[in-house]
């Protein structure tokens, strides 16, 4: 008995992580077809990369049990919005809002917070547009919603998040202070290259091949 319902368990978790894994295929198509599209319509691509990830179970538990939601898999659902993940870096800060704003039009993807850390850096320097959606997956037997987070930043945000993340790893989130102050540096630094890349950005946008002024031919 005791096996059958360990092998239940199993199962019903299995079943439960795979809505995700499938929210994250479905964001991964989006994201992919607004690239090629971009690809085969301009010049410019406003995506660099895109990565994405599944939460284990190990540390979905970890979580829930920190947020006082216990092992109650619906509870779990609703409470832990971060389960799927997939980040999109982009060249400069206005490509970053584009791709919020096209992924947020479509019908099919709720929004269901907004969290603009571009416009309000986080105390240590951390800058990123985070998403909240919420978006149908159509099982054979049923449509189940998930939420999806979606990080969106430029290079220069995703290689800051990258260092700090590795330093706060290291010092278990105990910075020193001279690293904080260092790295509260380093972000005014990123800050200041992405707003650089954006003027020169308007400077190539507005000269065609033949060095003559030309429309916009990309987002913002
Ligand atoms: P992982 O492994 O990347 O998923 P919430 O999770 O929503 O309850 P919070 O802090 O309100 O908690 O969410 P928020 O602010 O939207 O940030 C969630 C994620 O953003 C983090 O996920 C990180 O990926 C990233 N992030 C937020 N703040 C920082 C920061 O100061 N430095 C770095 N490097 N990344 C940050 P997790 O769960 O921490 O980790």
């Amino acid at each position: 008995v005791v096996a059958a319902r360990m092998r239940d368990a199993q199962r019903e978790l299995a079943r439960f992580r795979m809505g995700y894994e499938f929210g994250i295929e479905e964001m991964l198509t989006k994201v992919r077809i607004l690239r090629s599209e971009f690809r085969q319509t301009h010049d410019h691509n406003p995506i660099e990369h895109v990565t994405s990830r599944l939460k284990s179970m190990d540390s979905i538990l970890e979580k829930s049990v920190r947020y006082g939601c216990g092992t109650d898999l619906p509870t779990i659902r609703e409470r832990i919005r971060d389960i799927a993940g997939i980040r999109i870096t982009c060249s400069f800060e206005s490509d970053a809002y584009w791709v919020a704003d096209m992924l947020s039009q479509q019908p099919d993807v709720e929004v269901v917070q907004c969290k603009d850390y571009i416009a309000h850096p986080k105390a240590n320097g951390y800058r990123s547009l985070h998403l909240i959606v919420r978006i149908p997956v159509f099982l054979s037997d049923r449509t189940e919603h998930v939420f999806v987070e979606i990080q969106i930043r430029t290079i220069a945000m995703d290689f800051w998040a990258s260092v700090e993340h590795k330093l706060s790893y290291k010092y278990r989130g105990a910075l020193p202070p001279h690293l904080r102050d260092e790295l509260l540096d380093a972000a005014a630094s990123a800050a200041e290259l992405d707003a650089r890349m954006g003027r020169l950005r308007g400077e190539v946008r507005d000269l065609g091949e033949d060095g003559a002024a030309t429309p916009a031919p990309s987002p913002r």
